[in-house]
């Protein structure tokens, strides 16, 4: 339909910019804008508008935390936890909508041009670990719901990237800590993870080592730990 629309209003102006010539200069002049048009429609179809709308997501309730695995064994968004909030749980999944710069939903755009990142560069990824779950729909929709395949840690916010560029939510991050088994980021859980837990575990609080992000430390991390031990990317 925006097509459509799009091309019909292209035509119009054309239309009304030749009407000065002569009918036979007129017929050829509005081929041309079909052409012209059509083609400049052609390139914008399927583009996601460098505006696109800022993914649904439980914004305002706090910093979030997700437990990620390398093998995706880890937390599924809706078990992400209110930092320091007693182990709560809160659905964090991120719903989007790929729509182009005539607001047309764009069906079937790629999972893989669809991924998240960590404000600080603290999370490692599997390839395509942290994709969207699905291509969108008919209605351009998709989703991140399922655990990611990844590692590392960062306690900064989290940013929704659509073909290389990061969605701009009108200033408001996505509150949404990672942190792994996988401490280091090296996308496998071994005795190294294990051994840096034991350091962090014994001292201060870190976020690091917090994996049942209740915010301390206790028997619930050691058994994230445990669970994750042995994981790497698939
Ligand atoms: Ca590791
Ligand atoms: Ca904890």
């Amino acid at each position: 339909m925006g097509r459509e629309r799009g091309t019909l209003l292209c035509v119009t102006k054309f239309f009304f910019g030749g009407i000065i010539l002569n009918f036979s200069k007129i017929r050829i002049y509005l081929i041309s804008a079909l052409i012209l048009c059509n083609a400049a429609f052609a390139m914008a179809d399927g583009i996601p508008d460098p505006g696109l709308p800022c993914p649904t997501w439980p914004n305002g309730i706090g910093s979030l935390a997700l437990f990620n695995l390398p093998d995706g064994g880890g937390s599924p968004f809706s078990s992400a936890q209110i930092l320091g909030g007693s182990g709560a749980e809160v659905d964090a999944t991120i719903e989007i909508i790929i729509i182009d710069a005539f607001g047309v939903a764009i069906p079937n755009f790629p999972a893989e041009d669809m991924w998240l990142e960590s404000t600080n560069g603290g999370m490692s990824s599997c390839a395509g670990g942290t994709i969207a779950d699905f291509n969108s729909n008919a209605f351009g929709f998709s989703q991140w719901a399922m655990p990611l395949r990844a590692g590392g840690f960062d306690a900064g916010t989290c940013e929704v990237m659509v073909n290389g560029v990061a969605l701009d939510c009108g200033g408001l991050p996505f509150n949404l800590a990672f942190n792994s088994a996988d401490i280091n980021g090296d996308l496998i859980v071994n005795l190294v993870d294990v051994g840096l837990f034991s350091v962090v575990f014994y001292g201060a609080y870190d976020f690091s080592a917090d994996f049942y992000a209740d915010g301390v430390m206790n028997l619930a991390d050691v058994g994230r730990l445990a669970s994750g031990v042995g994981a790497a990317c698939p």
